[in-house]
């Protein structure tokens, strides 16, 4: 017997009409609209085939659609790009076996990075369990479903159709609470296929999840207004979680003279020419943000960030000692600053727009007056490392002088995104547009302002998988079609999820990718450098990445010096409704600025 005849049996075993007019796969997608999901991300294959049924008909009515990636990790991927742009839910699918093992990686980069993202797989029939089925991913198979129980903060597996909104309405309420997460559903072909009683969902989940965002502790609150100005020097540290709080913590910063650093995946939040910025702390960072902190400033004040190797520094003394006050929405984080003066827990946009309430109410004048004597102590400044680089009109181009270009050139709603590798520590480091768009509102009108989670500049921390940023492009652009999206990429990375690139052009998404072209696994190469370790393993191949773009119908220019880049028309490059590709072949031999990096690995002194 063919195993679709005993998928087909199976599916009817269990469904109680022939010709049911609605199935699970209906409610699930009814249930993804309600919440304003607009698209799921995946690889279809059998056991997730009812999904790609339902996705079907929704999109005939206008609903959802699926956005077909080329590998399920890419998916995964495209689903996180999707939910930090739009603040909405990733979601994404693969089929049983090797479509959800593929999925894992993105899932787990999702889970690290606390990007809410529903992650479905499908599985073959319940019947079929343990004998033996095609792709069978739960327990009695090669066990796909447990693996996502070390990657997720929910887990679940749909083993009987009355089970399935409950858990559904579970996973979609886990992935969402802040700050953020991965859920997985593992579903049954026949589960998928159930004949549903209705296609309206049971639970109003669309009122369930409006924000609740107001909530802080008062008394810590208060507490750290005392603080704040019995301490004129005041430093502030912004991270990932800062999304929707930015405007407040200028604002703050602003009212309280503080000069400001970000971690990597912050320095997207903010304007890199403002006065008080002195630089990106951590992987990649701004020996200026390490001085600044390192200057033993009265107070530090740490928004949003669970202190991670790379955004911390390595864990550096620095920053993590009795200065610091640490506030964030998440428990989780805060778990990570036991050597803390004080913690604050509580919305962090709510609890800095408490804080100018109460620094107001006490005459913000008087603490300006104070803050602004000390302030001459300690000058903003962004310093870079070898900035005769950043400026250098050479032929190989160097990485810096690329970011500079790229800095220029793109206009200020450009999303940037970076792989890791040297690519993310270049961006980190040199990339710095004239972005207009977040100034404090007691400072007058913003313009051109981002709106929601909004952010200039996208990197991945902690889990950091290569390929990330290519899928994350196309999901940005998904969810953002009228931004121009700038993907700068190793050419190992490209190597790895190049392919991704033809889902952008069958979507027409204006994404230019930048491929950091050295025929080296370019950060490997510079870390064993570093280390005075073997040199090994880093080689790649030389290739010309505008042929391979060209062969898939896609644009491609070939870069070697500062002025074919200036040559470059990128006004048509970014309003090009698909993708593009720069084969930028750089100066490999410039070394990146990862030393903290390497420190940490005990590599260096
Ligand atoms: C999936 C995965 N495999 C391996 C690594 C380890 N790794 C980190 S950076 C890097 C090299 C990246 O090379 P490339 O994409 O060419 O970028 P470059 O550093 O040259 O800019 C490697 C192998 C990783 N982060 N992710």
């Amino acid at each position: 017997m063919s195993s679709s005849v005993t998928i087909a049996s199976a599916a009817r075993e269990l469904a109680p009409q022939e010709t049911a007019p609605v199935e699970m796969a209906d409610l699930l997608v009814a249930y993804l609209e309600q919440i304003g999901v607009e698209y799921v991300f995946g690889v279809p294959g059998g056991a997730i085939e009812p999904l790609f049924n339902a996705l079907a008909r929704s999109q005939r009515r206008g609903g959802l659609r699926p956005v077909v990636a080329r590998h399920e990790a890419g998916a995964a991927f495209m689903a996180d790009g999707y939910a930090r742009e739009t603040g909405r839910l990733g979601v994404c699918c693969a089929t049983s076996g090797p479509g959800s093992t593929n999925l894992i990686t993105g899932v787990a980069c999702a889970h690290d990075n606390n990007i809410p993202l529903l992650a479905i797989s499908g599985l073959p029939a319940l019947p079929s369990f343990g004998r033996g089925a095609f792709q069978e991913s739960s327990g009695t198979g090669v066990n796909a479903f447990a693996m996502f129980q070390h990657c997720t903060r929910y887990n679940a597996m749909v083993s009987h159709p009355s089970q399935f909104e409950r858990k559904l309405a579970n996973a979609l309420m886990t992935a969402q609470r802040a700050p953020g997460g991965a859920a997985h559903l593992a579903i049954p072909l026949d589960v998928l296929r159930y004949a549903a009683a209705s296609a309206t969902p049971a639970y109003d989940l669309a009122a369930l999840f409006e924000p609740k965002s107001v909530l802080i502790d008062e008394n810590a609150v208060q507490a750290l207004k005392a603080e704040l100005q019995r301490a004129p020097r005041a430093v502030f540290v912004i991270g990932a979680a800062c999304f929707d709080a930015i405007e407040a913590i200028m604002a703050l910063a602003d009212l309280t003279n503080a000069l400001f650093v970000t971690t990597p995946d912050a320095k997207g939040y903010v304007n890199p020419r403002h006065p008080a910025y002195c630089g990106v702390f951590g992987f990649g960072g701004h020996g200026s943000a390490d001085a600044l902190l390192a200057s033993a400033p009265d107070i530090v004040l740490a928004f949003g960030s669970g202190f991670g190797e790379f955004v911390s520094g390595g864990w550096c003394d620095s920053l993590l000692n009795n200065r610091l006050v640490h506030i964030d929405n998440s428990e989780e984080n805060l778990m990570r600053s036991p050597m803390a003066r004080r913690h604050v827990l509580g919305h962090i946009r709510a609890v800095c727009e408490r804080l100018i309430e109460l620094l107001d109410a006490d005459s913000a004048a008087d603490i300006n007056d104070a803050r602004k004597l000390a302030s001459g102590l300690y000058q903003a400044e962004v310093t870079f490392q070898s900035p005769e680089s950043y400026d250098s009109d050479a032929t190989p181009i160097k990485p810096q002088r690329l970011m500079k270009t790229l800095s220029e050139r793109c206009p200020p709603t450009t999303r940037f995104l970076a792989d890791i590798g040297n690519s993310m520590v270049w961006t980190a480091h040199y990339l710095q547009p004239h972005d207009r768009r977040t100034r404090p509102r007691h400072l007058g009108q913003a313009t051109e302002r981002r709106s929601g989670s909004a952010s200039w500049l996208r990197v991945v921390m902690d889990f950091c998988p290569m390929g990330w940023a290519i899928g994350a492009a196309v999901g940005i652009a998904r969810g953002q079609p009228n931004c121009p999206v700038v993907c700068v990429a190793g050419d190992g990375a490209y190597l790895m999820s190049g392919q991704e690139i033809t889902v952008a052009a069958m979507e027409q998404l204006t994404v230019v990718f930048v491929i950091l072209n050295d025929s080296a696994l370019g950060m490997v190469k510079h870390g064993q450098r570093l280390a005075q370790a073997e040199a090994i393993g880093y080689e790649l191949p030389q290739v010309d990445y505008r042929k391979l773009a060209e062969s898939m119908g896609i644009p491609g220019h070939v870069i070697n010096s500062p002025q074919e880049l200036e040559a470059l028309d990128f006004a048509a490059i970014l309003q090009r409704q698909g993708p593009t590709l720069l084969d930028v072949r750089i100066d490999g031999e410039e070394v990146p600025p990862m030393a903290r990096r390497m420190k940490t690995l005990g590599a260096l002194k």
